[in-house]
């Protein structure tokens, strides 16, 4: 059985960028749906069931069809989302920012900062509808993608072996309360709040 991870900090943590209420109910309730949905899509499949989540992601095409979609929508969803939480954390100035190893390889591939803000912003902007845009290292190389609904880099094939350092997530969901339909405020209040010490882990590992 899979099961939800407690939110990392409070719920009030992210405020004013992101604030309580969405909090709550994009991780107690959203979130929740997505681990009791895979729980049940995977019911009767206990071979299934013991798998890690990054398995079930990356191997869809051996997942019976008739519980792949469900399977990819909600595994997505959870996986998504556990990693979401951490990527996020309230501001804090307790260690330099450019020094890290992960931020001198962005400066590196756009350029700056600003340059790799404005790509991702682009991305996450340009996404019609619901999904994810990601910071993606492949072959050492760092990249800008984007997916739809809970997909993830996990199950883009030429991706695959890809780490994923950043996401940020763009339903309306995640902001509609509010930004309401301005999901351009949304993104650049998120970059107050994301856990760049988080990243670094996640680029050095
Ligand atoms: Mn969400």
């Amino acid at each position: 059985m899979f099961t939800l991870p407690p939110l990392p900090y409070d719920y009030a943590v992210l405020e004013p960028w992101i604030d309580t209420e969405t909090m709550k109910i994009h991780h107690d309730k959203h979130h929740q749906a997505y681990v009791d949905n895979l729980n049940k899509a995977l019911e009767g499949n206990s071979e299934l069931m013991d798998k890690p989540l990054e398995w079930l992601l990356t191997n869809l095409d051996n997942v019976p069809e008739n519980i792949r979609t469900k399977v990819r929508n909600n595994g997505g969803g959870h996986f998504n989302h556990s990693l979401f939480w951490t990527l996020m954390a309230r501001p804090n100035s307790s260690f330099e920012f450019e020094k890290l190893t992960v931020v001198q390889d962005i400066i590196k591939s756009f350029e700056s900062v600003d340059g790799f803000k404005k790509q991702f912003e682009a991305a996450a902007l340009g996404r019609f509808g619901s999904g994810w845009v990601w910071l993606i290292s492949v072959d050492s190389t760092l990249k800008i993608i984007d997916t739809p609904n809970q997909d993830n880099p996990l199950m883009v094939k030429e991706i695959a072996g890809g780490k994923i350092l950043l996401a940020l997530d763009v339903w309306e969901h995640a902001y509609y309360l509010k930004y309401q339909n301005r999901r351009a405020e949304y993104v650049q209040a998120w970059w107050n709040v994301v856990n760049w010490q988080a990243v670094e882990k996640l680029f050095t590992s």
